[in-house]
């Protein structure tokens, strides 16, 4: 196996067993099944020049790649159901062209667009290791920007398929994942077309992110400041983590009234903040911190786990039968819940002990850009008398490695007349720190999931707009942590936006080339994070 597509890539690359607990049988047959996504965007796209397209295939595509992103699907039967299923995916795509076209197609065929014999687990894995990240026929700079257009379309293919769950879909998402995956099959294509294909991976991203938050909203409301409790209830007990707001939604419905209270963790942290939501009085509260510390934090939680995106980790023994997975996330010999009945979780719940009462500190969420927005009169004149001298985005993934301690610090030391918007799972390293408040606005302001980076970017463009300048003359800088691929596609967004000066940590990607970082370097002045103290200074001046 090798598998360098996330933060955590163990010398450059996973080669023996991943960090992240991924197995070679099953790295070899995720890679197989992007490869056999390459096969599928090249008949679909071809499709498409001619004006025809397929929702099974469009959907099938989310599904297929959101599998493949770091912490979701580590069953090895479950994603070669899934590689059988593209092989079929594969033909119709293949017949949907031929039919538009009238004929069969007379050009030459990549080898991953051909038909290929879905067989037993076994002989996909043998498959999936011939048609692995590394490929010495590629120039190695094409090949990491390829890299990068690839993780950034797995990482868009969660948001879009949480848009779906809730019932909204945008075809440009369908046509530019097709048209880019279809790309990285063309030998005739060089670095500048790759480069402009990365750039509009982070537009598709943008426009992905904004059709979850209008599903979201749509479907919840706007977020509201919402004051969540970390103590507990006294009650029976599930424990939801990931991001996949419908599903909670669901958990809630089917909850009512049995004495059981729902427990936010990690990414989902951002619900209690939507009025849809909230108004459930059994949403109890927030547990836990961020992804990483699972194994040792669930054991103390007494009632029913449940995964509904990533991260999961490879369960303790001593809370893995009460864990649950919903829809793509899998892990072997854990129960998934296929659709919405969440009866398995209820009876599991209410088989456990539950919580005491003990009342907790508060911490508050829901600062999406309508309620920011709403005070926005109040955040310019702030910025315009010297009360708020600067903002920070200290926003982005949380994880196990070292190094990690800068954003604790980083925010630690951020002056007092400055205020910090913060996003994703990161947060959870400074976010039960008091930071106090500037005129009422306050000094930490939770935006919501990753996805809600989308939030930001509307503050950041309204702010810009308010003082008739761009976004990168604003006195706001964009501290970043990344672990997995939606960091990959919202960092993609941020620079098709010409957002500059990011800092990014807390190490370089493994599938960036030194090429590649000196392009980036020249051309957004992207660089490492150093230290707490001097990124600061360096900053602040
Ligand atoms: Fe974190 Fe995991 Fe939201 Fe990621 S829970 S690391 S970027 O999946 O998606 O921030
Ligand atoms: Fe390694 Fe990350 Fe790949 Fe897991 S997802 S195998 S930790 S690079």
């Amino acid at each position: 196996m090798f598998c360098f597509q996330c933060e955590q890539a163990a010398n450059g690359g996973c080669s023996k067993v991943g960090v992240c607990g991924k197995q070679p049988e099953v790295a070899a047959l995720q890679d197989l099944l992007v490869y056999a996504m390459k096969g599928i965007a090249f008949w679909a796209d071809k499709a498409r020049q001619k004006g025809a397209k397929d929702a099974e295939i469009d959907r099938f595509m989310l599904d297929g790649l959101f599998t493949t992103v770091t912490n979701v699907d580590f069953d090895a039967e479950e994603i070669a159901k899934l590689v059988r299923d593209a092989a079929h995916q594969r033909n119709r795509a293949q017949a949907l062209f031929e039919k538009v076209n009238g004929a069969p197609y007379t050009g030459q065929v990549p080898e991953a667009a051909q038909p290929f014999a879905a067989g037993t687990t076994a002989e996909l894995v043998a498959l999936g290791a011939r048609h692995g990240v590394k490929d010495s026929s590629i120039d190695p700079d094409v090949k990491s920007v390829q890299e990068i257009i690839i993780y950034g379309i797995k990482g868009y293919a969660a948001y879009a398929h949480h848009a779906l769950v809730l019932g909204q879909e945008n075809d440009e998402i369908y046509a530019y994942t097709h048209k880019a995956l279809a790309a990285t099959l063309d030998k005739s294509l060089g670095l500048m077309d790759f480069v402009g294909l990365a750039m509009e991976c982070g537009k598709t991203n943008l426009t992905t992110m904004a059709l979850l938050d209008k599903a979201n909203t749509d479907a919840f409301g706007h977020p509201v400041p919402t004051p969540v409790q970390l103590g507990t209830k006294a009650g029976k007990a599930i424990l939801v983590s990931g991001h996949d707001l419908r599903m909670l939604e669901e958990l809630l419905k089917q909850t009512e009234g049995k004495g059981i209270n729902i427990y936010t963790h990690g990414e989902m942290l951002p619900a209690h903040g939507y009025p849809g939501l909230k108004k459930y009085s059994h949403l109890a509260g927030n547990f836990g911190g961020a992804w990483q510390d699972q194994a040792k934090e669930f054991v103390n939680f007494p009632g029913a786990i449940i995964f509904n995106t990533n991260c999961i980790q490879r369960p303790a023994e001593n809370y893995k039968d009460r864990l649950f997975t919903w829809g793509l996330v899998q892990w072997p010999d854990v129960k998934n819940i296929n659709g919405m009945d969440f009866t398995p979780v209820i009876e599991k719940a209410l088989a456990l002990p539950g919580f005491e009462e003990a009342p907790g500190k508060e911490i508050l969420t829901g600062f999406g850009h309508n309620a920011v927005m709403g005070v926005a009169g109040q955040v310019i004149d702030g910025v315009k008398s010297g009360a708020i001298r600067h903002f920070f985005l200290i926003g982005g993934c949380d994880g196990a490695k070292s190094g990690r301690n800068y954003y604790t610090e980083f925010a630690e030391n951020v002056p007092n007349d400055c205020v910090i918007l913060t996003l994703a799972c990161g947060k959870f390293r400074f976010n039960k720190l008091d930071f106090g408040d500037i005129g009422g606005i306050p000094r930490l302001l939770d935006i919501g999931q990753c996805n809600d980076a989308y939030s930001a970017i509307q503050i950041a463009v309204a702010l810009a707009g308010a003082f008739n300048c761009g976004v990168n003359d604003l006195p706001l800088s964009f501290i970043l942590s990344w672990y997995e691929q939606k960091a990959v596609a919202i960092l993609l967004t941020l620079l098709h936006l010409g957002v500059k000066n990011i800092k990014l940590g807390p190490t370089l990607p493994a599938f960036i080339t030194p090429n590649v970082l000196n392009f980036l370097v020249e051309n957004f002045n992207i660089g490492p994070i150093g230290t707490a103290e001097g990124d600061l200074k360096q900053i602040l001046g």
